[in-house]
């Protein structure tokens, strides 16, 4: 069964020793942050050691408790997906994807439970929802109410950083949920952090094409059920609805309900909810902010978001993260996607074989992938691929290395992959979009990339060299010896 909502997410946290009660009053400007920094990064660096969720119940200044850390380890992830494994999740993934394109008239009729098993979680209208039991609207809207984090000392100010922004795209009318923080500037309105090539920018844009001196809608829900929380983040395409993949992961369809004040839904689930508009000709200073590369990622201009309604439950809980030099909490949901959509990847390029992202790559500036390469050229292919391939298009640097290379493990792939390179001959480097967080690039979103070409070298690549073996001893020796272990006082 879904979970129904945070709470009961929370109550089976609590139950598996998973997450931690303070009771004592703990200042969510800067002080919450850095308990949360001790407990996600300098608990996780230790081995076999993850620091637990955190329920801050008396944050001061505020009536609301705060949760965060939720996410911050494997065994939460699988939790939240409610799975033991999260290639439990690819698995199902795999299995709709494998049924795609159905051959004869007996594979169409093989497909049809997994269809009609789609079509129930298509998300379903409800008349009300537990978000709605207390309303604010007009001069009693005030955002400053809930325990908003400020994170780092130099941050512009309280940012909310985990909030499921939903827009409509202006054309089709279908609908987007993007998790992008938000900084807020007072009471009623805050920035609007959506990067420029992600999906609630692309809305913004279209809607300003048709009239720039408009302005749409946006609705934020903090707080949610696992699946449904995280599908904001999940770099799916566009115009695929946030809300039908969270049913899909969560067995069960999302329940939406209509906001008081625009024509937009929301989980009616939700903890709290932000209703509101962003004007489409205007913009303000955004940032700094503490960011998940480590570093602040600069002042820039986005959208402002107006609020003009808050809806909550009665004693909501305020859902947030804290962001900062890696690994911390987003480190394991970016390992979660990249497990679960490596099935996607590897539909559309069944040669690659494996993928990891070290948390120190911070996602978007190091994959190793390793491939069964079939073809001259064809890492450099791979790369390509990588680079037009969603949001992996913001990869800075690839390395390609052969499948007997065990990618998760780090000083394999050093070792390995400086063996096998000729530097001149085996990195690619190419230009195109970057990730608006890369503060080296020479602009902002625009910038090269390198791959590198760690796989053996073929003579048909024009190597004319023989290859060495790797050493590896002969399993009969190996036996012999550990049979004879004992015997050797060692
Ligand atoms: C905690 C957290 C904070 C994030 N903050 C932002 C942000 O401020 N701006 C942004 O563009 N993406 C941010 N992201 C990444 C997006 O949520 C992600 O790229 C998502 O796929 C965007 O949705 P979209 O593809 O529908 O645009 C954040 C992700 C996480 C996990
Ligand atoms: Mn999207």
């Amino acid at each position: 069964m879904a979970y129904r909502d945070l709470r009961e997410f929370v109550k089976e946290l609590e139950k598996a020793g998973e997450l931690k009660r303070v009771r004592a009053e703990v200042d969510p400007v800067l002080e919450i942050p850095e308990v949360t920094q001790r407990i996600a990064r300098d608990a996780n660096r230790k081995p076999n050691s993850v620091g637990p969720a955190v329920l801050f119940e008396k944050p001061k200044g505020s009536r609301y408790p705060l949760l965060v850390n939720t996410f911050g380890s494997v065994k939460r992830m699988c939790m939240a997906f409610e799975v033991d494994e999260l290639d439990e999740v690819a698995g199902r993934i795999r299995g709709f994807l494998d049924t795609k394109s159905p051959q004869g008239i007996f594979d169409k009729i093989k497909m049809l439970p997994k269809l009609a098993e789609l079509g129930t979680f298509f998300p379903k209208s409800v008349k009300d929802g537990e978000c709605k039991e207390v309303i604010h609207k007009g001069s009693d809207v005030n955002l400053l109410d809930f325990p908003i984090l400020k994170c780092w000392p130099l941050d512009g100010g309280r940012f909310i950083t985990f909030p499921l922004v939903f827009t409509k795209n202006p054309e089709s009318g279908k609908r987007n949920v993007g998790m992008y923080r938000m900084q807020v500037y007072d009471q009623r309105t805050t920035g609007m952090h959506w990067q420029t090539q992600k999906h609630g920018a692309e809305h913004f844009r279209r809607a300003r094409e048709k009239n720039p001196e408009g302005r749409i809608p946006v609705s934020v829900a903090i707080g949610s059920d696992p699946a449904t929380t995280l599908s904001g983040m999940l770099p799916i395409p566009p115009d695929l609805d946030e809300m039908m993949f969270a049913g899909f992961l969560r067995k069960q369809p999302v329940e939406m309900v209509a906001c008081e004040t625009n024509d937009l839904e929301v989980p009616a689930n939700a903890e709290i909810v932000l209703e509101g508009y962003v004007n489409l000709n205007e913009m303000r200073t955004e940032g700094p902010f503490g960011d998940h590369t480590g570093f602040y990622s600069l002042e820039g201009d986005y959208p402002v978001f107006h609020l003009e309604c808050i809806t909550h439950r009665k004693d909501p809980i305020y859902l947030t993260t804290v962001v900062g030099p890696p690994p911390q909490e987003d480190f394991y949901m970016g390992y979660a996607v990249e497990r679960v959509f490596l099935p996607v990847m590897k539909m559309q390029y069944p040669e690659i074989f494996d993928v990891a992202m070290p948390a120190e790559g911070i996602f978007h500036n190091l994959m190793i992938v390793a491939i069964r390469k079939s073809y001259p050229g064809h890492a450099r292919k791979i790369m390509n691929a990588i680079w037009s391939l969603g949001q992996a298009m913001f990869t800075k640097m690839i390395v390609v290395v052969d499948h007997d290379v065990d990618v998760h493990n780090y000083s394999e792939v050093v070792w390995k992959a400086l063996c096998a390179v000729d530097p001149e001959r085996d990195v690619q480097f190419s230009l195109g979009p970057v990730d608006t967080l890369d503060h080296a690039a020479r602009m902002q979103d625009y910038g090269s990339k390198m791959g590198i070409d760690a796989t053996r070298k073929w003579a048909t690549e024009g190597f004319t060299r023989p290859w060495p073996e790797e050493i590896l001893m002969d399993e009969a020796t190996k036996k012999r010896v550990a049979d004879l272990w004992k015997t050797l006082g060692i």
